[in-house]
């Protein structure tokens, strides 16, 4: 691509004479057409990644990578005095995606078309996504996130569907994003709107009229769901979602010759969690109308929908109420009755059926029923499903349960993130990797070289004067690059433990404070969002903002312990503090993480993870070995146990261990106590003292410990060095492209 004679063309202007945005404007256009012409040629069976959430962050600098043209667009640039960060910065960020699940959906589409395969994600097109997140008064505030303007990468289709509520019919109209594969093809994802939104409804900060769905249904991910209208509108968010996805399908699948009686042979849809459940529904209520009888749809429908499931958090399955289904989607409810008869009369266990004894239809259980697939996201998750929260689905149906453990596109969160220790990488052993992951572990060849480790230190050192110097442009911060960057990026979850985190932080103040300095100072990053009617979440958020303004402004502790929290953390973000990372913090009480993909990131770009036995954790430990991760804390088998005998207590904790009480005191101590919110904090305390359903304080004295061990582990530069490079090593397994060939094996077989 000749950059110059494009933007003649275009503004009559060389690149020099052009702004950013004009620059921006030219490469979306020209890079979305040459994607367009790369269009993947349609096979017999396609699969449908259908998904409430898509992460796909920004894709001007992926799809130019993906294309093959990434260097040249750079150094074209380059020439003329622009860099190609500053063209990037252009580009809003969809947030479609809360976290994790919707960022493993936005890989996955990367490896699907990487790997060449005929497979489309189908989602919706939230106006403002989920919201933005500013801190004031040391508490976070939200506003909307508005992503979308003529210059994004959605392009607007004639197709339109209608989707029939019980009280009002509207219009779905499909969009599409071009999905590209690296050195590949080009699949899409299809996002539907309602035709009519109306952005306006929303008043202050992002609130609006939940009640009028005919203008609201799109405007954001997920509203708050605290109340009866938020949670209606999220049913109708999702029949909104598989109606017209369910449409759109029966509709590929007859244009290539389809009889419906076979449309296993043409389909397959992978559910991602039971967002998109209803589609099972919708497809039989679908096939009847065209003239299939009931038990045929219902055998249709189950050979063609497979289930993942992302989570065992009891508050986190979902479940309906039947009157909010009647209201909502009067027509599935007969069939929902249907499904949970035919159940019944197989099952007496109360355990499995789809209606529970207080009318709550329990949509993951239409799933496993109604479904050819059941999968979990890492090898231990699996096993606990199997074995516990599962496993009276798992009796019956052994055959149907299967692990699949997650992934990440090396694309995004190494070539275009680090493309330092990306280059460096294929300097020492070549460019295999990029499309065969497990090639880096011809790096361990060099895990005795100096040169080689000194390069990657170097590299690191890098990245991390890259992010200071990033963080002090945009939010203000002053990092110091000498200093350990110890990093905890995730939505704040109780059961993820930023609070396990925010107590070591207070410890280590108060070890500085009595005079026990460390070596190397150190600097603690989080980043996180919490839902907005989630109060203990604002409180440990709040905890965090109070701790950062205490020990900025203490001269005495400041020069050996820093604690930042990036405001709106996001996958831009993340793909600024991921490379800078010398620890990685994974430290979810033990069963809670079904995965998580972040510890995964971290470890291909050379840090070393700091982490309970669980999700993925579990599996790097396995894969680099004792010596080069720090795992902590209770086994999930232990914690399982505590549970089922409801035998924690955690006062007594807090009463026997006086380094642990003495941290937690701190949250409702003098200092804090002046600089924050009294109700906050106080709250916090009493939910840690009281309750701590997440277990922070067991695990509290070897967390210290096992940091401790980390900090001085990190001393050694050249042993830490090799720690980096074994983990880089062995992260190849984690590549999104070997989780979407298992998928394709084993569950959809295109
Ligand atoms: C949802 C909710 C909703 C309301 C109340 C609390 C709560 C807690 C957790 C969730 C998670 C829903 C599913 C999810 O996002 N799971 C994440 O999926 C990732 C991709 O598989 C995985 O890496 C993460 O470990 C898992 O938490």
């Amino acid at each position: 691509m000749n950059l110059n004679e494009l933007l003649q063309k275009i503004y009559g202007k060389s690149i020099s004479e052009c702004s950013n945005e004009e620059i921006y404007t030219a490469l979306l256009n020209k890079v979305d057409e040459l994607a367009a012409e790369k269009a993947s040629l349609n096979g017999k069976k396609k699969l449908y990644y259908i998904s409430a959430e898509f992460l796909i962050g920004k894709l001007l600098s992926n799809n130019l990578i993906n294309l093959g043209l990434y260097d040249d667009v750079k150094n074209q640039l380059a020439e003329f005095g622009k860099d190609i960060c500053s063209i990037e910065e252009i580009e809003n960020e969809p947030s479609l995606g809360n976290g994790g699940l919707g960022r493993l959906a936005a890989c996955f589409l990367d490896s699907i078309a990487t790997l060449g395969l005929n497979g489309d994600g189908i989602g919706l097109n939230y106006h403002f996504g989920l919201f933005r997140q500013i801190f004031k008064n040391n508490a976070q505030t939200t506003i909307p996130d508005k992503w979308l303007s003529d210059n994004c990468w959605l392009n607007r289709t004639d197709k339109i569907y209608p989707v029939i509520f019980g009280g009002a019919v509207v219009a779905a109209r499909l969009y599409e994003i071009n999905v590209t594969g690296y050195d590949s093809t080009t699949n899409k994802l299809r996002l539907f709107d309602i035709e009519g939104i109306d952005e306006s409804m929303v008043t202050s900060g992002i609130d609006f009229d939940k009640t009028s769905i005919t203008r609201n249904l799109t405007l954001f991910l997920y509203p708050d769901d605290s109340d009866d209208e938020g949670r209606l509108l999220r049913i109708y968010q999702q029949y909104f979602l598989v109606s017209a996805g369910a449409q759109f399908i029966l509709d590929e699948a007859v244009q290539k010759g389809c009889n419906l009686y076979d449309l296993y042979d043409y389909a397959v849809i992978q559910i991602n969690d039971t967002h998109p459940t209803m589609i099972i529904l919708e497809l039989i209520r679908l096939l009847v109308q065209r003239g299939i009888d009931m038990d045929k749809a219902i055998e249709i429908v189950s050979r063609t929908c497979a289930y993942t499931n992302h989570t065992i958090l009891a508050e986190a399955l979902e479940k309906w109420n039947i009157s909010q289904l009647k209201k909502v989607v009067p027509q599935l409810v007969p069939i929902i009755e249907i499904l949970d008869d035919k159940v019944r009369r197989k099952y007496d266990e109360p355990s499995v059926h789809i209606i529970d004894k207080d009318d709550r239809v329990h949509m993951a259980h239409i799933d496993i029923h109604y479904g050819f697939s059941v999968n979990g996201v890492a090898w231990l998750h699996t096993e606990i499903l199997k074995n516990e929260e599962l496993n009276h689905f798992y009796k019956i149906y052994p055959e149907k349960f299967n692990n699949k453990t997650n992934g990440i596109t090396f694309r995004r969160w190494i070539m275009h993130c680090n493309p330092e220790l990306s280059d460096y990488i294929t300097e020492l052993v070549g460019n295999g990797w990029k499309k065969n992951a497990d090639k880096l572990e011809k790096l361990l060849e060099f895990r005795n070289n100096k040169k080689v480790l000194e390069k990657i230190l170097e590299i690191k050192e890098n990245k991390k004067i890259q992010l200071k110097n990033y963080l002090s442009d945009k939010q203000g911060f002053d990092i110091d690059e000498n200093s350990i960057y110890d990093i905890q990026i995730k939505r704040l979850h109780e059961y993820k433990r930023q609070q396990l985190n925010a107590l070591y932080v207070i410890h280590k103040y108060l070890e500085i404070k009595s005079g026990k300095k460390p070596n190397t100072p150190i600097t603690v990053i989080f980043g996180a969002k919490a839902a907005p009617a989630y109060i203990i979440a604002q409180d440990i958020i709040h905890l965090i903002l109070c701790l950062q303004e205490l020990i900025s402004n203490d001269p005495e502790v400041k020069p050996y312990l820093n604690v930042v929290m990036v405001e709106n953390y996001n996958v831009t973000l993340a793909e600024k503090l991921i490379p800078a990372c010398d620890i990685s913090e994974q430290i979810s009480l033990a069963s809670k993480e079904a995965s998580g993909t972040g510890n995964m990131k971290f470890m291909l770009n050379g840090a070393v993870t700091l982490g309970t036995e669980d999700g993925a954790n579990v599996e790097i430990h396995q894969l680099v070995g004792d010596e080069y991760i720090y795992i902590f804390g209770d086994d999930s088998e232990t914690v399982v146990e505590r549970y089922k005998k409801n035998s924690y207590v955690a006062k007594e904790y807090y009463a026997k261990n006086k380094t642990l009480k003495t941290a937690v005191d701190f949250i409702i101590g003098e200092k804090l106590m002046k600089l924050g919110d009294k109700a906050r904090l106080e709250r916090l305390f009493k939910e840690l003292t009281g309750k701590d359903w997440f277990m922070t304080f067991p695990d509290f004295d070897d967390y210290v410990k096992t940091r401790e061990k980390a900090y001085s582990d990190y001393e050694n530069r050249m042993e830490w060095a090799e720690k980096m490079l074994v983990n880089i090593a062995k992260s190849g397994y984690f590549s999104s492209d070997r989780t979407i060939e298992q998928y394709n094996k084993d569950i959809w077989k295109l």
